[in-house]
């Protein structure tokens, strides 16, 4: 693909693994050296200060944070979504998840039964800040879960998302457990059943997810999920649809 840097390009055995399983990884985007500067900068901006969105203050800090911006259109993670996705990338959400000790479950779910997209198509880079582990609460997920959409029920009120898919609908014991170094990340589907337990440990954990459409897909603002000033990113190639709205890399303050 003559749109991707070589060193990310996924081999025709990667793909067809995404597309029987769901997902793929984990890569390094950074190394855990070249992260630990990374979270310090985090910690000084995005935990210091307000976001776009007054409702979810760890949600699109790429619109304010230069080093959230940075790190979301690395090439490693944008190139091998684009082996996936095609030349013409949109980041058009971020998220940050942080998980102190005592951090609460996050049920099993499907991420397109709470978003505002329309062709609904995504997927989703979770890349770990801190070294995630079993112990702090990785992502679980069910390998070949996205091939059905499964209904949501409201999830019980001490956990961290308000629904969830009923523990009838899936068996838990295939899933596999995605520890992480700080730096790595992994693909998914937006239809991929995925969880994390609450955070049994002592040792805080913090991850970013960073989601990625098309430019023909729809994003709607000013729904409960958006704030209604939000951009995306234009993070490869070109849009040649126009439905949706992009800022550049924010100024550095
Ligand atoms: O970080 C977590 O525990 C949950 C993340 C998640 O559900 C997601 O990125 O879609």
């Amino acid at each position: 693909m003559p749109f991707v840097q070589p060193e990310y390009q996924l081999s025709r055995a990667d793909v067809d693994f995404f597309v029987a399983n769901g997902y793929l990884g984990p890569y390094a985007a950074v190394t855990p050296a070249e992260m630990m500067g990374i979270r310090a900068k985090i910690e000084a901006t995005v935990f210091k200060t307000d976001g776009p969105n007054p409702r979810r203050p760890m949600q699109s800090r790429h619109m304010d944070q230069p080093v959230v911006y940075d790190l979301v259109t690395h090439p490693a993670i944008i190139d091998r979504i684009a082996c996936l996705f095609g030349p013409d990338i949109v980041i058009w959400t971020t998220n940050f998840w942080l998980k102190n000790p005592g951090g609460a479950e996050i049920p099993w779910h499907q991420d397109i039964n709470f978003w505002p997209l329309e062709p609904p198509v995504n997927i989703s880079a979770w890349i770990a800040i801190d070294e995630v582990t079993t112990e702090n609460a990785c992502l679980q997920i069910i390998p070949g879960s996205h091939r059905e959409l499964l209904p949501h029920t409201r999830a019980p009120a001490e956990m961290a998302i308000h629904e969830m898919v009923a523990p009838t609908a899936y068996d838990a014991d295939q899933a596999v457990n995605i520890e992480l170094k700080p730096g790595e990340f992994f693909l998914f589907s937006e239809r991929l059943l995925h969880r994390s337990s609450k955070n049994t440990s002592d040792k805080r954990r913090l991850g970013l997810s960073i989601r990625v459409t098309l430019p023909v897909v729809h994003i709607f603002q000013n729904t409960a999920h958006l704030h209604p000033g939000h951009t995306a990113i234009l993070a490869k190639g070109k849009d040649v649809m126009g439905f949706n709205r992009y800022a550049g890399r924010p100024p550095s303050t």
